[in-house]
């Protein structure tokens, strides 16, 4: 007998080893480069072992189709994202997708066909780790992305048209990886949970009931270069001390909400970036986030005013690239219920139902069709880390809770 759970698990530290990533030591994978194209070959091959036939979409996002009884009925797609963060770990988004290959390859050895398709998905790109727009790919898909953001370059400037076009797809046709809703019946995600709730219940996989809402957005500061030796401190313009409040402002706003509400700034970039030349210009980033896009927006905006004033006080510029927003999304409660049955139904306990505070394709494709999420436990709920990881017994319950799912699902 096939041991899924544990293959799932190889196969992800497979994909996380040097000749996936585009970083020598360290997991980096982004959408549409070459670690990401060699990631597209290895997955089809497992995808057409396990008895799906392979394509890709007009974003460069990897499909693979298992027929039902009728062909060409609707699917039920499960999956989730290839791409990774900088310095990441090796099961966020991809083991989504290794857990959909388990679960046909169980269905096909079995000679299993159900009453509708079923597609695994795996995204190109969830992180937005090469341009600054996360779910590039499962919002096309989605029908939330009209035409390609053409001002976006990555960190050696490329733009989104070029990367694209490098990689043989057509930018002008990207909005053809939109799907029409009576093509599918729901979206699942299987995914690491990233965080301690799971862990802290005792538990090995919990059914998610909402996704939190985010807000990303780039800052920029202005002040004066100036030699640090002669300019009296008095007279300086410096940003990036101006910069060090505002990450002070931004951890008090996140700090003042519930439990669920956060605020983070991940990256910044000084320039000149010289230990004696008095910082002109600072860029960051902000990552907001809370349990509904009321908090979410309410925070964001109180964050934007102190960090107003805290440039006018030091007579320096400011101002805020257009937001990236991801609206808080609600799993359909059918199929919570119906995750939570197959659940109980492996663990023989009632199923943990948590919201998610880190954002998933699931979130663009709420717009598509019903939505739900399987959680499996991350040890020290540690994530976007090197050292995530994942027990193999609790990917074994989450590859037979899903079985369980698909068998009971419209039946
Ligand atoms: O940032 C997130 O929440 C997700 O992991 N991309
Ligand atoms: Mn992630
Ligand atoms: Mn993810
Ligand atoms: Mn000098």
């Amino acid at each position: 007998m096939t041991a899924h759970g544990a293959r799932a698990v190889e196969r992800c530290r497979i994909l996380a080893d040097g000749s996936f990533s585009e970083t020598p030591g360290s997991l980096f994978r982004f959408w549409l480069g070459p670690a990401y194209q060699r990631t597209l070959t290895q997955v089809a091959q497992w995808m057409e072992e396990a008895g799906l036939s392979t394509r890709l979409d007009a974003t460069g996002s990897l499909i693979g189709r298992y027929e039902g009884l009728t062909p060409g009925a609707p699917a039920l797609m499960i999956g989730s994202h290839l791409d990774t963060v900088r310095n990441g770990g090796a099961f966020d988004g991809n083991l989504g997708v290794m857990l959909g290959i388990e679960l046909v390859s169980a269905l096909n050895a079995e000679g299993t066909r159900l009453p509708f398709a079923i597609e695994i998905m795996g995204f190109g790109d969830e992180e937005g780790s090469r341009f600054a727009a996360p779910m590039i790919c499962s919002r096309a898909m989605a029908g939330l992305i009209d035409s390609i953001p053409a001002h976006m370059t990555d960190a050696s400037g490329i733009t989104m048209a070029d990367a694209m076009i490098r990689s043989g797809l057509d930018p002008a046709r990207l909005t053809e990886a939109a799907r029409r809703s009576d093509e599918l019946v729901a979206y699942i995600e299987p995914h690491i949970e990233q965080g301690p709730a799971i862990e802290s219940a005792d538990g090995e996989i919990g059914v998610v009931t909402a996704i939190a809402a985010q807000t990303r957005q780039g800052v920029t500061v202005t002040g004066q270069s100036d030699h640090a030796g002669t300019t009296p401190m008095s007279m300086r313009q410096d940003a990036l001390a101006a910069v060090a409040e505002m990450i002070l402002a931004v951890e008090r706003n996140g700090a003042s909400g519930g439990a669920t509400q956060v605020a983070t700034v991940g990256q910044i970039d000084v320039t000149p970036n010289t230990s004696n030349v008095i910082p002109g210009e600072v860029r960051f980033s902000l990552d907001m986030r809370a349990e509904t896009n009321e908090a979410r927006d309410a925070m964001a905006e109180a964050i934007r005013m102190d960090l107003c004033t805290i440039a006018a006080k030091r007579s320096l510029g400011i101002t805020f690239d257009m937001p990236q927003y991801l609206p808080a999304a609600a799993c359909a409660p059918e199929l919570v219920a119906g995750l939570a049955r197959a659940v109980t139904s492996v663990t023989g306990r009632p199923a943990q139902r948590l919201l998610s505070g880190a954002g998933h394709d699931a979130m663009a494709m709420v717009d598509l069709c019903p939505m739900g999420m399987l959680f499996i436990r991350s040890p020290g709920g540690l994530s976007h880390h090197p050292d995530e990881t994942v027990r193999v017994g609790d990917v074994e319950l989450a590859h037979r809770a899903l079985l369980a799912f698909v068998k009971e699902f419209q039946s």
